[in-house]
């Protein structure tokens, strides 16, 4: 079984989106480990986002991603990776499929309402980041 990491960013919270894109996630057959509504400071967002820190966006990205209520979920299933970046779709949501996350409830590039973990490894990694093994079910 694979894991990846959700998390419903800002922006969706804000939009009251969050039962939406949990019910995406069950409908698609996601098993939830985990799941809970926290606020970030910069630096811990700056820390989850490292990889990016020399794009130009990166400052951005960090105000933004600590700009409010966040909500992380532990998705389990298999092939679990790749099928939660399908189902959220493109970076730009003008570049998203129909029936993605990102076409229903982004706006933009940055405030595009979900995360999903690019690979396997940072799929543990990332979920590590946000859950204590004892935090999931
Ligand atoms: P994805 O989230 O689709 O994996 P990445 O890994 O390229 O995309 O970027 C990580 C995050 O950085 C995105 N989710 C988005 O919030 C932000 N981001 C990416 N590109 C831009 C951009 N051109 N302007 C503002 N924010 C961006």
């Amino acid at each position: 079984m694979e894991r990846t990491l959700c998390i419903i960013k800002p922006d969706a919270v804000r939009n009251k989106n969050i039962g939406n894109i949990v019910a995406m996630i069950q409908e698609a057959g996601f098993k939830i480990l985990g799941l809970k509504q926290i606020t970030i400071s910069q630096a811990v967002a700056g820390e989850f986002y490292a990889v990016h820190k020399e794009r130009p966006f990166y400052g951005e990205l960090v105000s933004f991603m600590s700009s409010g209520p966040i909500v992380p979920i532990a998705l389990e299933k298999a092939n679990a990776v790749a099928d939660w970046r399908a189902l959220i779709g493109a970076t730009d949501p003008a570049e998203a499929a129909e029936g993605t996350v990102r076409k229903r409830y982004a706006t933009s590039k940055g405030e595009n309402a979900v995360h999903g973990s690019d690979s396997v490894e940072n799929g543990r990694i990332e979920v590590g980041f946000f859950f204590a093994e004892s935090e999931l079910v």
